[in-house]
């Protein structure tokens, strides 16, 4: 089946019926994914890092492209054989890249043994999202930087576990400020967001505010797509400062207080921090809440939603097709093609009319170069639409032009 490609529509018009009303388009953010206007505050996706500029979208910590092609396949397995040490061949996420354990994970996922990889945070249930940024919590060194009161403070902490798990999509904005010490963008890619805490009045002499990380991980189960952000529960929250969990009554998060959840970007230049969602906890229980009305409340990841699939794990599960050859041809074609995963391939050729004329389906097709050789003989002379869908919904198309 071709999925039906739509956009995030509600929250766009509203976005922007509510930009209008309030006038805001001189400070309207860039949105992460390098939307401008309109744009959804989104605390599910994982982000596109295709927003720096020249990076894979498979250029992320523990996503299997060991060798940098843009594929996961068996080309990865075999480099990481070969012993390659980089981000994206630590697997399983424990620190040491290409060990049996992240090759076994791997050729399960290539084999369709298993769906997804411990870093396709978008399809993680709530057990799997909270050890994945666990460990990449670990990975992440923004701990270990120095805090110099007034220069490096708990907002550039913040800021700088930020950058590397969320990232930032004009990060040259990010980086003028020249404070951050080992700054990598969206190394991570997950969706981590600021949270300012602190924020009730406290003893003397004490700082008034604080700034920590958290990120919307669901429900502590193995239920997928149920994450609700206006649940408190649903959020983890960390210091960046020590990378320990952060709990109301904690010393980085009062039992009485308005905790902030915020997205952080730098519009025209200007530092902007615009509020996800207000929890106002009472004695360590949040007894009401506040959203922003531009952000996504129900999960465009699951697969009854209609919004557009997320591009990055998209185009880690995509394949690719190349030229047909002979184009134009008179009789056999061949049309090779690339896909990531064993199983099923299934080819639809339409005439210029959008009228389906036939469907090929072959079973077991192996990850890696293939190749569909038809026959368009029988047609008529003309231009024809080869449309090839996997089993997970990646589709490729190409064009096919037939003189007889
Ligand atoms: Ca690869
Ligand atoms: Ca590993």
């Amino acid at each position: 089946m071709k999925k039906t490609k739509t956009y995030k529509l509600w929250g766009a018009v509203k976005g922007t019926a509510v930009a209008i009303a309030l006038g805001y388009f001189l400070v309207m953010p860039k949105d992460l994914k390098g939307q401008v206007v309109p744009f959804t505050l989104d605390p599910f996706s994982q982000p596109d890092i295709q927003i720096t500029e020249g990076r894979l979208p498979t250029d992320y910590y523990g996503s299997g492209d060991a060798d940098s092609s843009g594929f996961v396949d068996f080309e990865d397995y075999n480099a990481m054989v070969g012993g390659i040490q980089n981000d994206r061949s630590d697997v399983d996420g424990d620190g040491v890249p290409s060990t049996q354990n992240d090759r076994n994970i791997l050729l399960d996922y290539i084999g369709g043994n298993r769906d997804i990889l411990p870093g396709h945070w978008n399809h993680s249930n709530g057990i799997e999202k909270r050890d994945w940024v666990n460990k990449m919590i670990k990975r992440d060194p923004t701990d270990s930087n120095l805090g110099i009161p007034g220069v490096y403070d708990c907002g550039w902490f913040t800021r700088e576990t930020y950058v590397n798990f969320h990232g930032a999509e004009d990060i040259e904005n990010y980086l003028h400020y020249n404070k951050f010490v080992n700054p990598r963008n969206a190394r991570f890619n997950i969706p981590v967001m600021e949270v300012v805490t602190r924020t009730t009045p406290l003893p003397p002499n004490l700082p008034g505010a604080h700034a920590i990380n958290g990120v919307l991980v669901g429900p502590n189960d193995t239920t997928k797509y149920q994450a609700n952000p206006t649940n408190f529960d649903h959020w983890f929250f960390f210091e960046p400062q020590t990378d320990g969990e952060v709990h109301p009554g904690d010393w980085s998060m009062n039992a009485n207080e308005k905790v902030k959840i915020q997205w952080w970007g730098i519009p025209s230049g200007v530092s902007t921090n615009l509020n996800l969602v207000e929890f106002l906890l009472e004695d360590g229980n949040p007894n009401n809440y506040w959203v922003h009305p531009w952000m996504l409340t129900h999960d465009p990841n699951s697969p009854t939603s209609i919004v557009e699939e997320n591009s990055l794990e998209k185009s880690v599960k995509s394949f690719k097709i190349g030229n047909p050859y002979p184009n134009p041809g008179n009789g056999f074609v061949n049309i090779p093609y690339k896909n990531n995963r064993f199983g099923k391939v299934t080819f639809e050729i339409y005439d210029m009319q959008g009228q389906l004329v036939d469907r090929i389906s072959k079973n077991d097709i192996v990850a890696g170069e293939n190749y569909f050789k038809y026959d368009f003989g029988k047609f008529a002379s003309g231009i024809y639409n080869v449309v090839g869908t996997t089993i997970d919904g990646s589709i490729g198309a190409v064009r096919v032009i037939h003189l007889k």
